[in-house]
């Protein structure tokens, strides 16, 4: 797995990604809050071949906002406030009906903050079990109050089989190689308020621009 291979790869270095995410004055930097999910991609790959197809869909969805960041209007993409100005200035985002823009990063990024709530939601599961709770019945519990609200039936389906095949909680905890378990609550406690921040400032932006729904 790629935590053995690369004795460098901690969970916490990719939840201290989304620590950088945040400018002074809060707003979303595009380049860390990518860097961030490629790390979580990461880590979901070494926990075996049974997600790749949530790891798949996930990196198609950075490489579009990667492939916006290195475009020539690149420059509009610094932040996750001037890529939703931008696009949304310059009729760049389909509304109503997925037609001339299936990719506009608006809609792209929305895939990802929703699937952000998840994190949170599970995340936060993990930090208060116990030896004896079940990943997949918390992954499914965090699924069920966010992201599957979004997804249609064959797709809950899929990710429903998916989540049986989730290692346990040892093997988990271990695969985050952060240390011993109360390290692991030590270290999910601190950065759950950073991704909750990060979750929180771009729902607003959303919110107020009335994109929550895009297609
Ligand atoms: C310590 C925990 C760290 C775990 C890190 C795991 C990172 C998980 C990354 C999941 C990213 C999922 C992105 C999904 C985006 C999405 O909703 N896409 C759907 C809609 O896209 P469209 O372009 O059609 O509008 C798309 O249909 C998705 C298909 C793939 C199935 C998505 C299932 C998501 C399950 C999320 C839970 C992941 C569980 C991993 C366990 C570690």
């Amino acid at each position: 797995s790629v935590a053995v291979e690369d004795p460098k790869f901690t969970l916490q270095e990719v939840l201290d990604t989304f620590k950088s995410c945040l400018s002074e004055n809060k707003e979303v930097y595009l380049e860390h809050y990518v860097a961030g999910w490629l790390g979580l991609v990461r880590f979901m790959n070494s926990l075996g071949s049974v997600f790749s197809f949530i790891a798949k869909d996930a990196v198609n969805k950075i490489q579009i906002l990667i492939n916006h960041l290195n475009g020539e209007n690149g420059a509009h993409y610094v932040t996750v406030q001037s890529m939703v100005k931008y696009e949304l200035d310059n009729q760049l985002v389909d509304l109503t009906k997925r037609a001339s823009f299936p990719e506009s990063g608006c809609r792209t990024l929305l895939r990802l903050h929703r699937a952000l709530r998840w994190l949170e939601l599970f995340l936060e599961r993990l930090r208060t079990s116990t030896e004896e709770s079940k990943t997949s019945v918390m992954c499914s519990e965090a699924y069920n109050e966010s992201l599957s609200q979004h997804h249609a039936w064959i797709i809950r389906k899929a990710a429903g089989t998916a989540f049986w095949a989730l290692p346990g909680r040892a093997t988990f905890f271990d695969v985050m190689n952060v240390g011993t378990p109360e390290q692991v609550v030590a270290m999910l406690g601190d950065a759950l308020p950073l991704i909750s921040e990060v979750y929180q400032v771009t729902e607003n932006l959303y919110a107020q621009n009335n994109i929550l729904d895009l297609p």
